[in-house]
């Protein structure tokens, strides 16, 4: 099917909603809109302290000593820790979501502006910051290692010198595909075009920065933490890994989140302080940043230095792409990402293309920067995947002077080729390119525009035409692939119907704004045909949860979804065993009408759901050996990721005379399989498209030579309001997964992968005029300016 929804889709009233899949408004507004939302920043317990950390203002520095007495005798402080103190407790370290270890406060060295040193516990926030400014640190300032390429020079500084028998600043290497084969493609090929492309380091910056709220309870020997995070069961097996508690006497919470964007995935040096603050005060301690030191001490994302290369024939058959990657770590590995995919999926950029060969090797860095990587709705670097290959066939179109739009659709992975295998060893498990492209076009009106942008350029205008086409690899595992730290990517779902036929749902994922409340009652009504309004979703709470993930990656709907509706069919099926024993006719002779049971031929005998949670439950007699209740568990391992493709299309306008650029249209045509909530898949790609306005616009954290982070606060590190966006134009296509119970695949990520390319194409098509065929985002107007001008401007 293919629909073109208008621009302004009314949506259904709460009271008339439909059962089961359909716009429908949120479940958690009327909590959030109210202000009775509740963060981490909004626990409060009797006695609790609140805890400041002291921060780095070097990026390279060795620690001489740390003087806390005057911090000590501060009004109000209770507490004092430095490096040094964490040490003896054998806690000054930690290990990473990636193998590697990470300082809690720093004992040696520093190793990036904003690493934490010291933290003092206060009885309140203010007493706790004015005593940060009482300890007295004395450095010893070292060179720093800023520039990713300077990172391998032999004599560069060495920056992990904690690290056993380490020489260099080199942290992996990683390669996929075939590099001879890939060789000889490249070799006998008519046309080769290589461009070198920068995704420069941005931050995901969630309205909500990180915090966390630690409460020990020394009698129970119960630790409870509330803290922002997307990932509750993963975080508290490492806290009890790391502490030495066993993990039911770790209760983790994650309260309300105010957007996480892959920010709250990596465990952070805070959170471990808030615990340690309560374990040694014996009170509920506090930590939460401020906007600074989110934006310069948390997981950052993309920093990858692209060199690409495509090989085609004179007539725009793609054969093969290859690239090699500088990757720019930071100074610890602390990406999250399946253990066995350090570069993230990074490997489906052969996007959506069938070609002959591929290749792709890698080398990261360590540099004096925050740890960090993946992050900013990038489907695990998928952002940096697409952006490499949507930004090459670019220029192989501008080289063979060929329509982009034209060279994409010749090369299509075509509909008969799925389940389709890339050469870089990804089965992609649907798509259907082609009409999700047209379809784009049409309502982009592409021939007019072109016609439009033709009259400009003879006018001196500068009009410019992008277009990207996305595949994305989403919902991480199966485990036997995938696994963080040795969790396996599967997630557990559990379902309880009441007797009254009102349900809970049990969830191992966690919102952070994406609606599951909502979407996740609607995946059970669906399958078991009682109202969404009756339905609770639970989650965020290790204690009333089962065992999972979490949300990251746009794995929510892939793995959580499909545990949803098959713990809801078993529900359903054992209902359906209650129901012909209440109907007295076999298992057989009963038709599942949405909500009830009916005997085949006879619609007037029927039970309900909701008669039967009562039998379930009841006085009654149930079949023979059955228990009673009416409830099930599952763990979904999923076999396969599912595979969202789209087209996307942005119309700009260059000023030529300050080279200001403005997004005028923004068409994007989604497939992310089976829909089921519109509204929300629309506030998802809505959201994903105003960050792709930010990154290919205005977003970049930059460092001065000294390493001091340039987008410390929001006044340097700009991101887009409603302003800088233009009425988004959205369609879709539908192409079920295989794989997945309901068909649907991941969307929660899809257009932040998809818009930043879709934009730097249009900006480079309107600058075609000056021969340009590649600029580096972010497009602000002095790189404009400077690419019109035929300058690179300095990264
Ligand atoms: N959905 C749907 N039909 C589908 C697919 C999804 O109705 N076929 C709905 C889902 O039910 C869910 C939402 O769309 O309510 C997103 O689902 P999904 O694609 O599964 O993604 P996740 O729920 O796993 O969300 C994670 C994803 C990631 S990784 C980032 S980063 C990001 C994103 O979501 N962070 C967000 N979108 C965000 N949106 C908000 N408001 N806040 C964030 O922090
Ligand atoms: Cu890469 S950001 Mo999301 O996966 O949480």
């Amino acid at each position: 099917t293919t629909v073109h929804e208008p621009k302004f889709t009314a949506f259904d009233d709460n009271d008339q909603k439909p059962v089961g899949y359909g716009r429908m408004l949120r479940k958690e507004d009327p909590r959030l809109l109210r202000g009775r939302g509740r963060f981490t920043d909004d626990v409060q317990l009797p006695g609790m302290l609140h805890l400041a950390i002291l921060r780095s203002p070097f990026a390279h520095a060795r620690i001489v000593s740390v003087d806390t007495s005057a911090a000590e005798a501060s009004p109000g402080v209770r507490l004092v820790v430095t490096g040094a103190m964490l040490a003896e407790k054998g806690l000054a370290w930690m290990p990473t979501l990636s193998n590697d270890v990470q300082a809690v406060l720093a004992t040696d060295k520093v190793r990036f502006q904003g690493q934490e040193v010291a933290f003092v516990v206060a009885t309140d926030r203010y007493a706790a910051r004015d005593a940060l400014e009482l300890i007295d640190v004395e450095y010893d300032v070292l060179d720093p290692v800023i520039d990713v390429r300077r990172a391998l020079e032999p004599d560069a500084p060495l920056i992990r010198d904690d690290l056993d028998g380490k020489t260099n600043n080199h942290c992996f290497d990683w390669e996929t595909g075939d590099e001879a084969e890939t060789e000889a493609v490249f070799a006998s090929a008519d046309v080769v075009v290589q461009e070198d492309i920068v995704y420069p380091r941005v931050h995901p910056a969630p309205m909500e920065t990180c915090g966390a709220v630690a409460d020990f309870d020394p009698v129970e020997g119960k630790l409870k933490l509330w803290s922002t995070t997307q990932a509750p069961h993963a975080h508290r097996t490492l806290y009890a890994i790391v502490a030495g508690l066993p993990e039911h006497k770790i209760q983790v919470i994650a309260p309300d989140i105010g957007g996480g964007f892959g920010n709250k995935v990596p465990i952070y040096p805070g959170y471990v302080c808030a615990i340690v603050g309560s374990l040694l005060t014996g009170k509920p301690v506090k930590w939460m940043e401020d906007r600074s030191e989110n934006l310069i001490s948390t997981g950052f994302a993309r920093d990858y230095i692209m060199r690409g290369e495509i090989a085609a024939t004179r007539d725009g058959r793609i054969l093969a792409i290859r690239t090699n990657v500088l990757a720019d770590h930071g100074a610890f590995n602390g990406t999250a990402a399946p253990v066995k995919y350090p570069a993230g999926f990074f490997g489906v950029f052969t996007g959506s293309y069938d070609i002959q060969a591929a290749y792709c090797k890698m080398t990261a860095v360590y540099t004096n920067k925050a740890p960090g990587g993946v992050a900013y709705a990038c489907s695990f670097r998928i952002t940096e995947a697409v952006y490499l290959v949507e930004r090459i066939v670019d220029c192989l179109a501008h080289e063979l002077g060929m329509d982009p739009a034209e060279l994409r659709l010749k090369n299509f992975i075509r509909p008969e080729q799925f389940p389709y295998e890339t050469k870089t060893g990804w089965v992609y498990d649907s798509g259907n390119y082609e009409p999700t492209m047209r379809l784009a076009m049409d309502i982009a009106g592409y021939a007019e525009l072109r016609r439009e942008q033709e009259a400009k350029r003879a006018r001196g205008e500068l009009m410019g035409i992008g277009i990207a086409f996305f595949t994305e690899a989403v919902g991480a595992g199966p485990r036997k692939n995938m696994d963080i730290l040795g969790l396996g990517m599967a997630d557990g779902c559990e379902l309880r119907v009441h007797p009254t036929g009102k349900a809970v749902v049990r969830l191992s994922v966690k919102t952070q704004g994406q609606g599951h409340e909502t979407t996740f009652a609607q995946i059970v009504a669906e399958e078991i045909g009682i109202p969404p309004a009756d339905i609770e979703v639970v989650h965020g709470d290790t204690d009333n949860t089962p065992f999972g993930l979490g949300t990251y990656g746009s794995r929510s709907t892939p793995v959580s979804g499909a545990a949803a509706a098959l713990v809801a069919r078993k529900v359903r099926d054992k209902a359906q065993l209650i129901a012909s024993a209440m109907l007295e006719v076999t298992v057989a002779d009963l038709d599942w009408v949405k909500g009830a049971f009916q005997v085949k031929g006879d619609p007037g005998k029927s039970v309900t759901i909701q008669q039967i949670a009562m039998r379930a439950h009841g006085a009654g007699d149930l079949p023979d050996g059955m228990e009673g209740g009416l409830e099930a568990q599952i763990c979904y391992n999923p076999s396969n990721l599912t595979y969202p493709h789209g087209a996307y299309i942005c119309v700009v306008d260059v000023d030529p005379g300050t080279a200001q650029v403005k997004v005028r249209r923004f068409i994007a045509v989604d497939d992310c399989g089976t829909r089921i909530n519109p509204m929300i898949i629309e506030g998802q790609i809505h959201g994903g498209l105003t960050d792709g306005v930010g990154m290919a616009l205005m977003e970049m954290i930059a460092f001065d030579e000294d390493g001091n982070c340039l987008g410390a606060s929001l006044m340097d590190y700009l991101i887009p309001t409603s302003l800088e966006v233009p009425d988004w134009e959205t369609g879709y296509t539908v192409t079920p997964s295989p794989h997945h119970p309901i068909g649907a695949k991941g969307v929660g990520e899809s257009a932040t992968v998809g818009s930043p390319p879709a934009i730097v194409n249009a900006v480079v098509d309107a600058l075609k005029p000056f021969g340009v065929r590649h600029a580096d985002m972010p497009l602000t107007p002095s790189r404009v300016w400077d690419a019109m001008r035929g300058q690179a401007t300095p990264p």
